[in-house]
């Protein structure tokens, strides 16, 4: 650790109100050195902001677990982010954009756990923690300034964490090679397979785990797992409607509205 509890408490409220008033800031590591111990520091404290708020743990994600992802964003590592139930939206639920600064969107995988992750368990025990897999979508809104940060800061950030929405859950089963397809009003804006994403999306099991078990994170039974997305985010409409089909999976939909407007 290189920051103080307060450069910590600072960096959270930072982030917290950016995220508030969608309003972007800059990236702390342009100014401080910001090591990763630090920025899940800042991550563990942003949340309790938000927990302090009265939300609820609803969750974990995973991010940059795709090249499309890494290359686009030019930053490398497996990261994980916190989810609460308030940014989950309904399948077919209405997301409103002006609560956002420059939001994307990416088509993801979603893991429902029966049981708590426990790293070094195995494959097949954390396999078998799984009760259900469903299509997701990912909304991303990174609180920084035109969307750029070295690792650190988007950890420090919750993983651009917005919102998600999850598709029909269905029995767990292989998710190899899936063609993985993200729709703006009907027209294809990405497209790629569920292979992708760490080479079988089930692998996330195991990277989530080691990450919350480093992070002394307890993820446990009725949580979900995003596994990232497989492949590069879209800009998120102003308005529209967002789907995500995952082949053999289903489809999960999302609507994009301006409020009062
Ligand atoms: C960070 C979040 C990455 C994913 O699925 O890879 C992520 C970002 O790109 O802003 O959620
Ligand atoms: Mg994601």
């Amino acid at each position: 650790m290189t920051l103080t509890p307060a450069q910590v408490t600072d960096l959270a409220r930072l982030l917290d109100d950016a995220a508030l008033a969608a309003q972007a800031v800059a990236q702390p590591s342009a100014s401080m050195t910001l090591g990763l111990e630090d920025a899940y520091e800042v991550q563990g404290a942003l949340l309790a902001r938000r927990h302090d708020r009265g939300e609820r743990p609803s969750g974990v994600k995973l991010g940059f677990t795709s090249r499309a992802k890494a290359a686009q964003m030019g930053v490398e590592g497996v990261i994980l982010g916190r989810l609460t139930d308030v940014m989950a939206v309904p399948d077919g639920g209405v997301l409103d954009r002006g609560l956002l600064i420059h939001p994307r969107v990416e088509p993801e995988v979603a893991f429902l756990l029966g049981s708590d992750l426990v790293v070094g368990s195995g494959p097949d025990a954390l396999a078998a923690a799984v009760t259900a897999v469903a299509p997701a979508l990912e909304v991303i809104d990174s609180r920084y300034t035109d969307f750029r940060f070295a690792l650190a800061d988007v950890v420090a950030d919750n993983t651009s964490a917005a919102a998600y929405v999850l598709g029909p859950w269905q029995d767990p089963r292989p998710l190899l090679d899936l063609d993985v397809r993200l729709e703006v009003d009907g027209e294809a804006v990405e497209s790629g397979s569920t292979t992708a994403i760490l080479g079988d999306p089930w692998t996330a099991l195991a990277e989530a785990a080691a990450l919350a078990d480093r992070l002394g994170l307890h993820v446990g039974a009725g949580e979900v797992l995003l596994a990232g997305a497989a492949t590069a985010a879209a800009l998120l409409p102003e308005r529209g409607v967002v789907t995500a089909t995952v082949a053999g999976l289903g489809t999960v939909t999302l609507r994009i509205a301006r409020e009062g407007v």
